[in-house]
């Protein structure tokens, strides 16, 4: 089995991207062939600084290969280095609904949010995301909810594009999504409804992954709650159980559990036993990504050998599509 997904290298990755995808990129190795992106071109969307988005790739590498992720098992690689991605996401534009790309959420949330260029490439990054995909023949997508729409996407351009051109064949493989079933949607500590977010300006609210545990702590204990005193989820208790939900996350159980632990507690115990439970499960991560951020030629040659090897696959798959498309001289 194969299994793809890709994160932003915007460099203060959040619990919410650890509980929700990097924690399953890790256990994913053991599970099949895993090839993990670091999608610089997704981030080149929205308004960056350059020489910040080669120092924020390092940044999330080195947080990849300290939480666990092992170029021995697996490929690492940044995304601008495989060009068969860009030139794949142009040849799935011609099967790709345009009313579809402007009716995702991501795009409209962030083309409000956008201050000065609402950029085409906005509009088109859900098919860069499926060409990412599209063009390892992914059986598996590893993300957390807010990605689901995304994976949709893709689905039904690999279909739209079978049913166009694969004369009968799967030439492009329709991947599932893997979302998981705790910790799918990590929200902000100071406001529950909203999903954690690297882009909300809630710095109380996000946890970070590199975040010292003293402000861990700090952070989980002035988490906004509700006025009732029982550990439980439910409506208008969505802060205590967001709590319940990273818990359990961190802990690998279930938010039963975690109620059922925690009957007799009182909000402020509960706060402290959360922030506790996130301080041991980052703390690793923590201490071994000082030393591996320190060698950015280790890094740099880490993702040259990943992108040597996700090129092999992904070149094949490119020759194909161009041959079905007619694009390009016919294959002798
Ligand atoms: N709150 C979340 N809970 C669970 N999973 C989450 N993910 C993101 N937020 C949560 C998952 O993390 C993976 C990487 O996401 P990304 O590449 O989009 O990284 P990002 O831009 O740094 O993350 P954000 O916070 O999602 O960014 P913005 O601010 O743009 O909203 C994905 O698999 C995602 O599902």
């Amino acid at each position: 089995m194969r299994i793809f997904s890709g994160i932003q290298p915007t460099g203060r990755k959040h619990l919410g991207n650890y509980i929700g995808a990097i924690a399953q990129y890790i256990s994913s190795q053991e599970r099949g062939e895993g090839i993990f992106c670091i999608v610089d071109l997704h981030a080149i969307t929205v308004a960056y600084e350059p020489i910040e988005l080669r120092e924020r790739l390092y940044d999330t590498t080195a947080i990849l290969l300290a939480a666990g992720l092992d170029p021995a098992r697996c490929i690492l690689f940044r995304q601008s280095d495989v060009p068969e991605h860009t030139e794949l996401t142009w040849l799935l534009c011609g099967v790709t609904e345009l009313g579809r790309l402007q009716r995702m959420h991501q795009f409209r949330d962030k083309s409000i949010a956008q201050r000065e260029l609402v950029s085409a490439g906005l509009l088109v990054y859900p098919v860069l995301m499926a060409a990412d995909v599209l063009a390892y023949r992914a059986h598996e997508v590893p993300v957390g909810e807010d990605q689901r729409e995304h994976v949709e996407l893709m689905r039904d351009v690999a279909r739209r594009f079978n049913a166009r051109f694969g004369e009968g064949k799967e030439i492009l493989v329709v991947p599932e999504c893997r979302i998981p079933e705790v910790g799918a949607r990590i929200m902000d500590l100071q406001e529950p409804a909203r999903k954690m977010s690297t882009t909300s300006d809630s710095p109380q609210g996000t946890v970070y992954v590199l975040d010292e545990p003293r402000a861990i702590e700090k952070k989980f204990k002035s988490a906004v709650t509700d006025s009732g005193s029982e550990v439980r989820g439910g409506p208008e208790k969505e802060g205590i159980g967001n709590l319940i939900e990273i818990l359990a996350a961190v802990r690998g159980s279930d938010r039963v559990a975690v109620e059922a632990e925690f009957a007799d507690a009182r909000y402020g115990e509960f706060k402290a036993a959360v922030a506790s439970a996130v301080v041991e499960y980052l703390a690793p991560v923590r201490e071994r990504y000082q030393a591996l951020r320190a060698e950015e030629s280790a890094l740099e040659a880490i993702l040259a050998d990943g992108a040597e090897r996700a090129r092999a696959i992904a070149s094949v798959t490119l020759a194909d599509v161009r041959e079905r498309m007619g694009v390009g001289a016919a294959r002798a």
